[in-house]
C-alpha cells in the first residue's frame, strides 16, 4: 500500500545458546548436507565435515593461456553445423580441453537432494555445465544461451524446466496424458549438452568401422524411398530417470549421469516417427565384418564428464538392429524433427531407454563390444542397493536397456483433497519396454490391499512400442487420508514392485515401483458429510485447508448436552 511502512519482523530477543538457529531442523534430518560424517573407527569418535571436492576461485591463467587460441582450437567442425565441435577424432583436442578445465575450479552447485528443492522454474540452472562451456570457449561460448532460445521457441509455455542447461524439461501432470499421442511442444526433453543447430543441406551421416564398405549419406540419400523403405511407427520414449523424484524423496543418491534432473512422471512421451530401419543402411554398406557386433551412435553436441569433453556416444547391439527395432527418423508427428529433438536425424530405439535414441546423429560406427564411452559404460547402470558408494564399480551395474513395466497416476496429485460420491476419478499412463505392452492397469484406494482394474474401454489402444493412457472411477468408501496406488501387468505378466525402497538404487534409475499418492477423501454419499457441506455452502463459508479448525463447530453445546441426556455417560459408575 502506498505510504505504508513494511511491517518489521517481530523482535525476538537474542537467546544465549550453543545451538545454531536451525539446530532443530538439522537434528530432524531436514538438512542432511549440513551433517558431519561420523567416523566411529576412531576412539573417541571423530566428526568429518564434508567439503566440496573443488573449492572455487582457483585459476591457473598461465596454464590455460599455454593451451593456445581457444577460438581456433575449439572451432565449429563443419560449416552449417552451429554448436558442433568434434572431439572423438581428435585426442589432442580432448587433452587440451581437459587441461583447461583442470587448471581452474568452478563454483559448487547446491545439493538439492538433502536440502529443499528450489521453488523456481527452471528448478535448477545448471551453472556447472554453463561454466564448463564458457571455459572451453570457441564454438561452445554461446551454446547455453542459444539452447535456451531454442527451448523458448520450440517448447510449450507450460513446460516444467527441471534443468535449464543442459535442458531437461517435462510437461505438467495435467498435460502428460491429456492426449495419448504427445504433441511435439509437450514432449519431454533430456539433453546432456547444448542443442546443435544443423543446416540439413550441409548435414551428412558417416557409417564406418567394421562394415564392408564405409559410406557417407546425405539426408536425401536416406529419404530416398527407391533405396530404403520407409517406416512409420508409434513409439513411446521413456527416460530411465522418470519418477526419480520418488527415490530422491526417500534417500539421496548419485544419479550417475552428471546432469541429474529431479524428474517426476513426465519424462515419457509418445509420438509417430517416420524413418528407415538402420538395418537397411548396414546392409547398404555391405554388412558387418571382422566381428562387428555393436553399433556406436554419435550425437553432435558436447558432453562433459569428469572434466573431459566428448560427443554423446552410446551403442546398441546388432541383434536389436537386425530385428528392425532401431530406426533413423526425420519426422515426428508428421513434422520435421524439432531442433530440440535431434534435427535433422535421430535414432529411435524401440522399447529401450531413451538414452539410446541418439539425437543430432552424425556418425555410426560398427564395433566389436558395447561402447566404452561413459554414457554407455559408466552411466545408466543399475546397482544393487547395498553396495556402498566406496565399493561401487561401473562393472557392477546392470546395463539398463529394455525398460521394465511401469505406470503413474497423473490425476489426482499427492495431498489433493477430493470431494466425491464414493468413487475417485483417476487418470494416468502405463508402459512396458522391450516390445511388451500394458495388458491391465489396477488401482487400489487402500494402500495396495484391494485392487480394481481399469476397464479395457478406458485404456488407449494397445501397441507393441507404446504406452497406454487410462482412466478409472476408483471405488472409495472411507474418508480421511488414503493412499491410492497404481500398478500395471504387462503382456508377459510382469508387474511392479510395491514400494520405492524395494527398487531404490544409487543411480536413482528406473523408478518403476507401484505409484503411490496420498489424498484426503471426503465422501459425500455419507449423510453427515453431505449435510455438513450443504450447511457450509448455505452459510457461505468457503472450505478451509483440511488442517485448519472449522469456523462452525460440528456440534453446539446444546447438541452435546442433549446427546448425553440420551446416552450412557462417558464415565462409568459401579454396575
Ligand atoms: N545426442 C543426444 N542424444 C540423446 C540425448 C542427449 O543428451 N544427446 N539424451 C538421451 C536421453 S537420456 C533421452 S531420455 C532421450 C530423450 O529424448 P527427447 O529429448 O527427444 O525426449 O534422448 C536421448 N538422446
Ligand atoms: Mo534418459
Amino acid at each position: 500500500m502506498p505510504g505504508r511502512k513494511a511491517s518489521k519482523p517481530k523482535n525476538i530477543t537474542a537467546i544465549e545458546t550453543n545451538n545454531r538457529p536451525d539446530e532443530w531442523r538439522i537434528e530432524q534430518g531436514m538438512a542432511g548436507a549440513k551433517l558431519p560424517i561420523i567416523d566411529q573407527t576412531h576412539k573417541p569418535t571423530t566428526f568429518i565435515h564434508p567439503v566440496d571436492p573443488s573449492p572455487p576461485g582457483i585459476k591457473d591463467a598461465e596454464a590455460i593461456e599455454a593451451v593456445g587460441d581457444r577460438k581456433k582450437l575449439f572451432a565449429r567442425e563443419i560449416k552449417g553445423w552451429e554448436g558442433y565441435v568434434e572431439w572423438e577424432n581428435y585426442p589432442e583436442k580432448k587433452a587440451k580441453a581437459h587441461k583447461i578445465l583442470t587448471s581452474q575450479t568452478f563454483p559448487p552447485i547446491p545439493d538439492y537432494m538433502t536440502g529443499p528443492i528450489p521453488g523456481t522454474n527452471p528448478v535448477l540452472p545448471g551453472e556447472d555445465f554453463k561454466a564448463w562451456h564458457r571455459a572451453i570457449g570457441g564454438e561452445l561460448t554461446d551454446v547455453p544461451d542459444s539452447s535456451w532460445d531454442t527451448v523458448l521457441k520450440e517448447k510449450h509455455k507450460d513446460m516444467l524446466h527441471l534443468l535449464q542447461f543442459p535442458y531437461n524439461g517435462e510437461p505438467p501432470k495435467r498435460l502428460v496424458t491429456a492426449k495419448s499421442i504427445t504433441p511435439n511442444p509437450l514432449h519431454f526433453v533430456r539433453n546432456h549438452g547444448g542443442i546443435p543447430l544443423i543446416d540439413k543441406d550441409k548435414w551428412s551421416l558417416t557409417l564406418d568401422g567394421l562394415v564392408a564398405n564405409p559410406k557417407k549419406y546425405t539426408l536425401d540419400d536416406i529419404m530416398d524411398e527407391s533405396r530404403f523403405p520407409q517406416i512409420e511407427e508409434y513409439v513411446t520414449i521413456q527416460c530411465s530417470g522418470t519418477r526419480r523424484i520418488e527415490q530422491i524423496a526417500l534417500y539421496g543418491g548419485q544419479g550417475d549421469e552428471v546432469p541429474q534432473a529431479p524428474w517426476a512422471e513426465g519424462a515419457i512421451g509418445t509420438a509417430k516417427y517416420r524413418g528407415i530401419s538402420l538395418k537397411k543402411l548396414i546392409k547398404d554398406c555391405g554388412g558387418l565384418i571382422n566381428g562387428g557386433k555393436h553399433l556406436e551412435l554419435y550425437g553432435a553436441e558436447t558432453y562433459f564428464k569428469d572434466l573431459n569433453a566428448m560427443n554423446y556416444l552410446v551403442s546398441v547391439p546388432w541383434s536389436k538392429v537386425k530385428a528392425n527395432e532401431v530406426l533413423l527418423a526425420w519426422e515426428m508427428n508428421d513434422e520435421p524433427l524439432p531442433k530440440i529433438h535431434g534435427f535433422p536425424l535421430r535414432v529411435v530405439v524401440l522399447g529401450y531407454i531413451g538414452a539410446r535414441s541418439v539425437k543430432w546423429l552424425y556418425r555410426i560406427k560398427a564395433i566389436e563390444n558395447p561402447s566404452i564411452a561413459p554414457v554407455q559404460s559408466r552411466e545408466y547402470l543399475y546397482f544393487n542397493q547395498q553396495v556402498g558408494k566406496h565399493n561401487q564399480r561401473p562393472t557392477d551395474g546392470i546395463q539398463i536397456q529394455e525398460m521394465p513395466v511401469s505406470s503413474a497416476i497423473m490425476s489426482p496429485w499427492s495431498k489433493h483433497v477430493i470431494i466425491h460420491n464414493g468413487k475417485i476419478n483417476c487418470k494416468g499412463w502405463a508402459y512396458s519396454g522391450g516390445g511388451r505392452w500394458p495388458e491391465r492397469v489396477e488401482l487400489s484406494a487402500d494402500g495396495g490391499f484391494s485392487w480394481y482394474e481399469v476397464p479395457q474401454e478406458n485404456m488407449s489402444k494397445k501397441g507393441r512400442w507404446t504406452w497406454r493412457t487410462w482412466e478409472i472411477d476408483l471405488p472409495c468408501d472411507v474418508e480421511g487420508w488414503i493412499e491410492i496406488v497404481c500398478r500395471c501387468w504387462d503382456s508377459a505378466l510382469n508387474t511392479q514392485p510395491l514400494t520405492v525402497r524395494s527398487a531404490w538404487n544409487w543411480g536413482l534409475h528406473v523408478t518403476h515401483s507401484a505409484h503411490r499418492i496420498s489424498v484426503y477423501s471426503i465422501n459425500k454419499t455419507r449423510p453427515r458429510t453431505k449435510e455438513r457441506l450443504a450447511l457450509l455452502e448455505k452459510l457461505n463459508i468457503p472450505l478451509a485447508p483440511i488442517t485448519r479448525y472449522e469456523v462452525v463447530p460440528t456440534m453446539t453445546d446444546q447438541e452435546i448436552e442433549k446427546y448425553w441426556e440420551k446416552h450412557e455417560p462417558r464415565d462409568a459408575d459401579n454396575y
